[in-house]
C-alpha cells in the first residue's frame, strides 16, 4: 500500500477533478503491475495496472489507494475490471465518498466472491486526496497559503519591490508546489502589481494549474500576461456581480472563463468563490494572493495550510506585513497553526504548518 501510495502521489494537481489513485497488483511477491490516475482523472488507476499485469493477474491482489470505482462513467468500473481480471483479492485504504460509489465498489468485489480488505493505511491516503475528499463532502477545495517573506515577516518594500525575497531554490521550489496544485490563485492586488504569468516552468509538468485571479471589479488588464496567454492555459476570473460589461467582455474575448459569484463590501464572499470553485472540479488550491488576502482566507477558516518562504533579509516596519488585519480581541483567539516539516532550500528556509483542525 505504501508503494500505491508513492504512486498515487504522482498524480497530485494533475487529475482534478478526480482524485489520484494508485494501485499496485502483486503475486507471490512480485509486482505485475503498477497505476496512477492519469492526467486529467483517466484512466483510472486500476485498469492501468491491470493493463500491465494482463493475464497473470489472475489469482493476483491488488492494492488500491481508493475504492475501486462502481458507476459507469466515462470509463468502465474499475471494480468490474478487477473482477473480469480474476484478481483473488483486492486491499483498499479508504472509501471513496462519492456518492456513485460510497461502499458499491467493495460490495461489487465481495458479491464477486474477491476477499477484501478494507482501511490499510487510511489516515495517509485521506491525507493525500485531503483535496477531493473536501471537495466531495464540503462543497470546498483544499486551499494552501503560499507566503514568500523576510525574517521580520515583509513581503515587500513600502515602494512594493519584491524581487526577490527568496533564492532561486526557493523559487524552483514554488513551481514544483504549484505543479502539486490543481490551481494556483492570486488577488487583483497581485495580478496588477506583478503582471504574473502563474505557470509552472522547467518541470515537464503534464498539465498547468489553472490561473485563477480573485478580481470583484475586472480590474486586472485583459492585456497582462494572463489575459495574452489564456487561450494556452486556463485563465479563470472570478469577479462579483458588479464587474463592468465592457470589462466582462474584454476578458471573455481572451478566451478567459469568467465565473461570477458573490460579493461583500470588503471584496469577493471568499467562501463563496472557492465553492464555485469547487463546483468546477478543483480539488487543491495554491494561494500566491498578498497579505491582505491571505489573512481573509485564514480568517475565514478556508486555509488548510501554510507554505511559508523565509528569506534572510530585513526589510523593517516600512516594509508590506505578510498577513492584513486577522482582526483578533486577544491572544487566546489566534490561530495557533502546527509545524508539519521545516526545510533549509539554499539560503532560504521552508516551514509548512498546518492552519486546519486535523
Ligand atoms: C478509481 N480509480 O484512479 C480514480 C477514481 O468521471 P469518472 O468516470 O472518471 O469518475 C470519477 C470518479 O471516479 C471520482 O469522483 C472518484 O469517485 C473515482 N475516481 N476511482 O477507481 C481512480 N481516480
Ligand atoms: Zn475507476
Amino acid at each position: 500500500m505504501d508503494h500505491a501510495l508513492a504512486l498515487a502521489a504522482r498524480g497530485l494537481g494533475n487529475t482534478w477533478p478526480n482524485p489520484a489513485v494508485g494501485c499496485v497488483i502483486v503475486k507471490d511477491g512480485r509486482v505485475l503491475g503498477r497505476g496512477w490516475t492519469q492526467p486529467g482523472g483517466r484512466p483510472h488507476a486500476e485498469p492501468v495496472a491491470l493493463a500491465q499485469a494482463g493475464a497473470a493477474a489472475r489469482g493476483a491482489t491488488a492494492f488500491v489507494t481508493l475504492e475501486p470505482c462502481a458507476h459507469h462513467g466515462k470509463t468502465p468500473p474499475c471494480a468490474e475490471a478487477l473482477v473480469a481480471a480474476g484478481l483473488a483479492r483486492v486491499v483498499t485504504a479508504l472509501t471513496d465518498p462519492d456518492p456513485r460509489v460510497a461502499g458499491r465498489g467493495h460490495a461489487t468485489l465481495r458479491t464477486a466472491g474477491i476477499e477484501v480488505t478494507e482501511g490499510i493505511r487510511r489516515a495517509e491516503a485521506a491525507a493525500l486526496n485531503e483535496g477531493f475528499l473536501k471537495r466531495v463532502t464540503r462543497g470546498l477545495p483544499f486551499v494552501t497559503v503560499k507566503l514568500a517573506a523576510t525574517l521580520d515577516g515583509r513581503i515587500a518594500t513600502a515602494s512594493g519591490e519584491s524581487r526577490w525575497i527568496t533564492g532561486p531554490e526557493a523559487r524552483r521550489s514554488v513551481h514544483a508546489l504549484r505543479m502539486r496544485h490543481d490551481a494556483v490563485m492570486v488577488g487583483s492586488a497581485t495580478a496588477i502589481a506583478d503582471d504574473p504569468d502563474l505557470t509552472v516552468r522547467d518541470m515537464g509538468a503534464p498539465r498547468q494549474p489553472v490561473r485563477v485571479v480573485l478580481d470583484r471589479l475586472l480590474r486586472h488588464s485583459p492585456d497582462s500576461r494572463l489575459g495574452r496567454t489564456a487561450r494556452d492555459v486556463a485563465v479563470w476570473m472570478v469577479h462579483g456581480p458588479d464587474a463592468p460589461p465592457a470589462a466582462r467582455a474584454a476578458w471573455a474575448a481572451t478566451g478567459a472563463e469568467l465565473i461570477e459569484t458573490a460579493a461583500t463590501p470588503q471584496g469577493l464572499d471568499l467562501d463563496a468563490a472557492l465553492r464555485a470553485l469547487a463546483a468546477r472540479g478543483l480539488t487543491r488550491i495554491l494561494s500566491e494572493t498578498g497579505g491582505t488576502l491571505a489573512a481573509a482566507l485564514i480568517r475565514a477558516g478556508l486555509a488548510d495550510e501554510l507554505m511559508l518562504y523565509q528569506g534572510g533579509l530585513l526589510i523593517g516596519a516600512e516594509g508590506k506585513p505578510m498577513l492584513g488585519p486577522l482582526a483578533l480581541s486577544t491572544l487566546a483567539s489566534a490561530p495557533r497553526p502546527r509545524l508539519m516539516s521545516q526545510d533549509r532550500l539554499g539560503p532560504d528556509i521552508l516551514s509548512r504548518w498546518r492552519i486546519a483542525p486535523d
